[in-house]
């Protein structure tokens, strides 16, 4: 490393759900890591996202939101997961949304990190809405931060602040991760994302809650016309008849409408023709087997 003050260092986002935790994040880096959607509980993984600078490397890793709900398998394996994703950090981010009061979730966060004893940043989000009631109630909790930045992680504002704060709190030392890796996310976790954040937006109330993806098969494959494509089997299993049902659709229209909207942003992303073969099946014991 040519730089002798080269900082490097791990900086967790926690927050209570729906926070834009995982819109900063992809913010941070400038692409796309992490799915993001309205809903509440969409994250259920720990990614890594990596910001790599003249000045040092940060790895930023997004955590699943923490709410407040019956507790079930899913919930007590996603509180377990932030918890997991506090240790060893270098600096806490405690991302917040001054539109809406400090609630029991947040005084979980909170909680959750009264002992830690690195630095904390104070993010409030959502800087772009015009009307954020509970600013000042934020504001007020200011001094037990070592700052406070007022960001806008969906247009973008005041982003790099969060970064500078950061290596300010960061030690020098290697990094992380290789220059020019953005994530820790394969391609393949990263595609059933995609579907996943997908079914968020077109099913409703308890339906993705009760749903995970499977990757079953990925492989190159020619169109009839002899041009590349990448074949992508994938999976939705869900708890129960009833849900597969409204899953599919009518006419299965639910299960295409999914499938085309995945695979259109697919496409995209991976900037090649992809045929998205998408079935969905009943697996009641999936939550018990999360590890
Ligand atoms: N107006 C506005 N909306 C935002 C901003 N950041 C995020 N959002 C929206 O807030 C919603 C939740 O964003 P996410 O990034 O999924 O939130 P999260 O904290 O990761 O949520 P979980 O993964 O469920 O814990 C989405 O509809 C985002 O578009 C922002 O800066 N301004
Ligand atoms: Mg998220």
């Amino acid at each position: 490393m040519d730089n002798p003050n080269f900082k490097s260092g791990i900086a967790v986002l926690v927050g209570r759900t729906n926070v834009g935790k995982s819109t900063l994040l992809n913010a941070l880096v400038g692409t796309k890591i992490a799915i993001v959607t309205p809903k509440p509980q969409t994250t259920r993984d720990t990614y890594h996202g990596i910001v790599n600078r003249p000045e040092g490397q940060i790895v930023f890793v997004d955590t699943p939101g923490i709410f407040k709900t019956q507790p079930s398998k899913l919930v007590t394996n996603l509180h377990h997961k932030v918890r997991d994703a506090i240790e060893g950090i270098d600096v806490f981010v405690h991302v917040a949304d001054p539109t809406r009061p400090v609630g029991p979730e947040d005084q979980r966060v909170i909680e959750m990190v009264s002992h830690v004893t690195k630095p904390k940043i104070l993010v409030l989000n959502k800087l772009d809405l015009p009307d954020r009631p509970f600013r000042q109630s934020w504001v007020e909790r200011g001094p037990k931060y070592a700052g406070v930045i007022e960001v806008s992680a969906l247009k973008d504002k005041n982003i790099d602040l969060v970064i500078k704060a950061i290596f300010g709190h960061l030690p020098v030392g290697p990094a992380h991760y290789p220059e020019g890796q953005v994530s820790n996310v394969t391609n393949e976790f990263w595609i059933t994302e995609l579907i996943r954040e997908k079914l968020y937006l077109k099913t409703s109330q308890e339906v993705p809650y009760t749903a995970v993806v499977k990757l079953e098969k990925i492989e190159d494959r020619k169109t009839k016309d002899g041009r590349s494509m990448l074949y992508i089997k994938a999976v939705i299993l869900t708890i129960d008849d009833r849900h597969q049902r409204m899953l599919i659709g009518q006419g299965a229209r639910k299960i295409k409408d999914i499938g085309s909207f995945a695979r259109k942003e697919l496409e995209v992303a991976m900037n090649r023709k992809i045929f998205l073969d998408l079935d969905v099946l009943v697996d009641k014991d999936w939550m018990d087997k999360l590890t």
